[in-house]
């Protein structure tokens, strides 16, 4: 009974215990002691993993109905999560990363190179943002595409009303009939990315759902998993073809996908380079401006359906 502590639970899940803000680490030493003597609080290894069983399940638990699902945390799927974060307070956001790093293409600015080119005018988000750039003109450039991923996605986890299962793969759409006839996208078929990764070695193992009257796909163009509602789209007849993502052509590609981020099916709003493979328009190579036009015009239309 002393090694399991029933009765000792430091975070209640429903405490209304905050979080630590940061503090000054000018009046703070965070290791007061380097001489031998550094002492920690003691805690019970039975804490450790009830400390994040239950937030995770919990998490689960809330989350199984969501407003709005964000599939694929890249530069388009952070950049709409910020907007809509912001825009909507009240709305239960919840991202599906089947990466265990969330970011997508957005560590690198192309190639294996560090600097993040954003056409104009989408440099206006990293000014939201606070992310600093160089200007050349027509564009600017990031010192390193990392300096922009971890700064949105810093942004992106700490409000209160977005959720990141990250390691959680999309596995399928929830594709209801509505009261009209007509085939809905009511949310989505999730498992955790090494189960789905071990479908073909192991027997049957039944994924998970989380309902939404939203759902925003982001998982970037045809890849090991990407394109993956476009193409499940064509698989479930709700699309008569793939477009195929044409070949590269910065001065089409970019405004193309900003302006056809849109609700392709009832319920399923697509952008970034997904659209790419669902409507047959070009890549733009390492320019990231559109991605993050194209989530903040996909949180908008995400707006729009939950307000009508
Ligand atoms: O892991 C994927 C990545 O983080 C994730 N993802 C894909 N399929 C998923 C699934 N369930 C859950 N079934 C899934 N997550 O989606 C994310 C996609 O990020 P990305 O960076 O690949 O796409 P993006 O559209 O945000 O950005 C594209 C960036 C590119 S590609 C490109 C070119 O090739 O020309 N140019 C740019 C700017």
């Amino acid at each position: 009974a002393a090694i399991l502590p029933n009765t000792v639970d430091l975070y209640p899940i429903n405490s209304t215990k905050k979080y630590s803000t940061a503090v000054e680490t000018t009046q703070y030493d965070v290791c007061e002691d380097y001489e031998g003597n550094y002492r920690f609080a003691p805690i019970e290894e039975a804490q450790v993993s009830r400390a994040m069983i239950k937030r995770y399940f919990n998490m689960m638990y809330e989350r199984t109905v969501s407003d709005v699902v964000i599939v694929g945390a890249g530069s388009a799927g952070l950049s709409c999560a910020y907007h809509l974060a912001t825009s909507r307070p009240d709305v239960k956001i919840t991202i599906l990363e089947a990466n265990v790093a969330p970011g997508g293409g957005a560590w690198l600015g192309g190639q294996l190179m560090t600097p993040m080119v954003v056409r104009k005018p989408a440099d206006r988000f990293l000014q939201v943002l606070g992310v600093p750039y160089e200007d050349e003109g027509a564009f600017v450039v990031v010192k390193h595409a990392a300096l922009f991923t971890s700064t949105i996605l810093s942004r992106v986890l700490a409000f209160p009303n977005v959720v990141m299962m990250n390691a959680t793969a999309v596995e399928d759409l929830i594709i209801r009939t509505d009261f009209q006839g007509r085939q809905r996208v009511s949310g989505v078929v999730t498992n955790w990315t090494l189960v789905s990764l071990n479908h073909d070695t192991q027997s049957c193992m039944d994924p998970n759902t989380i309902t939404a009257p939203v759902v925003i796909s982001a998982t970037g163009h045809d890849g090991p998993m990407g394109a993956f509602s476009a193409k499940r789209l064509v698989s479930a007849g709700l699309l008569k073809e793939l477009g195929n993502m044409k070949g590269l052509d910065m001065n089409r590609a970019e405004p193309a996908i900003v302006n056809g981020t849109r609700e392709v099916t009832p319920g399923l709003i697509m952008t970034g380079m997904e659209l790419s493979e669902h409507d047959g328009s070009n890549r733009m190579g390492p320019t990231f401006g559109a991605m993050m036009a194209s989530g903040i015009k996909a949180a908008k239309e995400a707006i729009k359906i939950l307000d009508s």
